[in-house]
């Protein structure tokens, strides 16, 4: 398969879309092609093959046969019709993550949306908004099935144009970070945290010693459909500038990637313009985060990009950049890895010397818990002392601006995700900051994150850990509006 035929290089206008012929790449087969229907976007959830490389050919369930799906492009504020096919044998769910949206189209069961049957179809009609990279991805339950939710190939880019994109680039690529094969494991290997070392300013004065319940894990990665070594390598020329929309599609870790030989300069979180660029060695995603970065081709050869951690990237969590004219085998570099921290992308004295946010009316408090074992084989978590569901615990006032206090009392770092909401980050470990607009944070190991949003979306609103499992056992949460 060339490059620029893979499924995430294919970039689909749903304004000129003839659903045939939308890319089938990434399977072996294309059985899984939507059939001809007039609605803007087709997206048919079948059975599909995916091959990162001749010794890892694997069966999961993909959009549009293949995995990832089809990179949606929609023009933010049109309207589009979207007909979601289901021909497998379980319900379905497709949610917009990052969307203002409303809860009967989020694709998210907890506020009500419609499930898709299976073998039927059902049409929805959402107004994408608001510009920049958002993903669409099964919102499907697993809990000890890793053959649905999040650990399936339903996942894929929709990158919402707001018609002002300066697009001064010579390549613009979406790159997924994907775990596949996942398996239950009594030792997770903590690879993912990159938080250990921070104030722990969360951390309980007793832990719970219990023995930890099983976590899901894997060893097989690719970037896209394809392992590193597999497929065709990024060509590139001396002197071009990248954009590279990054996305964590795993619903089971948290990952630092690099492009050896080069910095990254950091222009977007979860698809929002950052207050303050930064040009770092190294970049951290969270579960369910995306990060747009820009990059300067000024260091001619051959290159891995991939996962910082090596048995990671050696398993397949990487691609090759090859300058025109190298021909020397790919090179990694290890740099020292930088502490991840939000809030150097927030506004700061420099760049905005009168900076101010608008003041939270009403704080809430959440204290994250882990219950080792507490469910059967697996962990339990708790919001507030109470796994999933609360009885009417957080309630929103449409129009008021609120402060979300989230307390990690738990080992890992959680990627926290608010539906149909824009976050902005206030602080990291009391570390404060002000501008950063995102709709999935990273709390810390035995750390605390504060967020500001505004009630502006009226309706049930999911509040979940990104990681599958956290959030089948517990992590999650419904915010209604009085
Ligand atoms: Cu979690």
């Amino acid at each position: 398969m060339a490059w620029g035929r893979s499924p995430l290089a294919a970039q689909t206008s749903p304004q000129n879309q003839n659903p045939m012929s939308m890319p089938a790449a990434g399977g072996l087969t294309p059985l899984g092609a939507p059939p001809p229907s007039d609605a803007d976007v087709t997206l048919r959830i079948s059975p599909v093959t995916v091959e990162l490389d001749r010794a890892h050919i694997l069966s999961t369930i993909g959009y549009n046969g293949s995995a990832p799906g089809p990179v949606l492009r929609l023009r933010e504020g049109k309207p589009v019709t979207v007909e979601v096919i289901n021909d497998t044998d379980t319900p379905e769910l497709v949610h917009w993550h990052g969307m203002l949206i409303p809860p009967a189209v989020d694709g998210t069961e907890e506020e009500g949306s419609p499930l898709v049957d299976p073998h039927s179809r059902r049409r929805f009609q959402l107004t994408p908004r608001p510009a920049g990279s958002r993903w669409y991805h099964s919102h499907a339950m697993a809990m000890d099935d890793l053959h649905k939710g999040a650990y399936t190939g339903q996942f894929g880019f929709v990158y919402v144009d707001g018609g002002n994109d300066p697009g001064h680039y010579d390549q613009e690529l979406f790159l997924a970070l994907r775990d596949w094969e996942p398996f239950f494991s009594g030792s997770m290997e903590d690879d993912d945290d990159d938080t250990h070392g921070c104030p722990l300013l969360e951390k309980p004065a007793v832990l719970n010693a219990d023995p930890g319940g099983l976590e899901v894990n894997s060893m097989t990665y690719s970037i896209n459909d394809k392992a590193l070594g597999s497929g065709e390598p990024i060509r590139v020329r001396e002197g071009q500038k990248l954009l590279i929309h990054f996305l964590n599609a795993s619903g089971i870790e948290n990952r630092r990637i690099a492009l050896a030989g080069h910095k990254m300069k950091v222009i977007a979180m979860d698809g929002n313009p950052v207050p303050t660029p930064q040009t770092l060695d190294s970049i951290f995603l969270g579960a369910g985060e995306r990060i747009d970065v820009e990059i300067e081709m000024n260091h001619p050869g051959i290159w891995i990009l991939g996962g910082t951690e090596k048995p990671v990237r050696e398993s397949g969590l990487g691609v090759v950049v090859e300058y025109a004219g190298q021909h020397q085998h790919p090179q990694w570099i290890d740099r020292p890895k930088d502490p991840w921290d939000y809030t150097l992308f927030g506004k700061n004295s420099a760049s905005s010397p009168t900076a101010s946010s608008p003041d939270p009316q009403q704080t809430i408090e959440m204290i994250f818990e882990k219950i080792p074992g507490g469910a059967g084989k697996f962990n339990l978590f708790l919001v507030n002392g109470k796994p999933y569901p609360h009885e009417r615990e957080f309630v929103l006032q449409q129009g008021l601006r609120y402060r979300l206090v989230m307390r990690n009392r738990t080992d890992d770092a959680h990627p926290m995700h608010m539906h149909r909401h824009l976050w902005e980050v206030r602080s990291v470990n009391d570390k404060s900051t002000s501008g950063l607009i995102k709709d999935t944070v990273v709390v810390p190991y035995y750390g605390r994150s504060v967020v500001d949003f505004t009630a502006d979306q009226p309706g049930l609103t999911l509040f979940h850990c990104h990681i599958q499992q956290h959030m089948d056992y517990g992590f999650k949460a419904l915010f209604r509006y009085a």
